[in-house]
């Protein structure tokens, strides 16, 4: 399932005014981290996940999202990266940081911990609205961004890929990535460019969260 902006009936937070422009989301913060589904904050308003492998840029990706330096820096102390971090955006809207395959070899157990944790995260999440998977873009998809597209799939959740470090390509070859990208996936996920070093694609991003934040379903 794919939303476009247009699908969306109220207007783009990020156009409200009176919002000060240093921070889309000044009321962000830091809620908590859960290692199982007891530990998760209380399942109530909408939020949306971002998923990423270790590396692909996610903390980099939601800094620019949330227009807030070192805001994910959570996510990168040792030990958390294995964890569902979860933060306040505003009134009852949520980013929720999902764990990412690191390059490291993992033990068999919690490697069946990690599937375990994250299809009870998406099969009882009521208030998940959206994932935003980011990839990079020299990478292409990875097992592990067709396995979190699959727990989004599976319960109706759309998807939106955000290929990022887009400026480690040249123009020509990024198109060619997007295309290729956008061609495997056809309906099942809206698709961009992004970079969080040149902060490309930062607007259309954050779009996307809106439109995700603000779906009725
Ligand atoms: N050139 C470039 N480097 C990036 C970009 N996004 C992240 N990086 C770098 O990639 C590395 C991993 O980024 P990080 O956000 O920590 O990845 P995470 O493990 O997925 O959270 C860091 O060295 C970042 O500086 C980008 O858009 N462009
Ligand atoms: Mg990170």
């Amino acid at each position: 399932m794919t939303l476009k902006p247009s699908d969306c009936g109220a207007k783009l937070y990020t156009e409200f005014p009176g919002r000060t422009p240093m921070s889309q989301y000044p009321e962000a913060r830091f809620i908590k981290s859960a290692d199982a589904g007891n530990q998760f904050p209380p399942d109530t308003g909408r939020e949306v996940a971002v998923a990423g492998r270790s590396n692909a840029g996610k903390s980099s990706a939601i800094n620019v999202i949330v227009n807030r330096r070192q805001f994910a820096r959570t996510s990168k102390t040792p030990g958390r990266t294995q964890l569902v971090n979860f933060f306040h955006l505003r009134d009852d809207r949520r980013l929720v940081d999902l764990p990412g395959y690191g390059y490291a070899r993992v033990a068999e157990s919690k490697r069946r911990h990690w599937g375990d944790l994250l299809s009870g995260y998406f099969s009882d999440r009521q208030s998940l609205r959206g994932l935003l998977m980011i990839v990079d873009i020299r990478r292409q998809l990875t097992d592990y961004d067709r396995r979190m597209m699959a727990f989004a799939e599976a319960v109706d959740v759309p998807v939106h890929i955000l290929l990022t470090k887009a400026d480690k390509l040249k123009r020509g070859q990024a198109a060619t990535a997007l295309l290729a990208v956008k061609k495997e996936l056809g309906d099942r996920a809206t698709v961009q460019q992004f970079s969080a070093l040149k902060k490309c694609g930062e607007s259309e991003a954050r779009e996307m969260l809106e439109l995700f934040l603000c779906a009725q379903q």
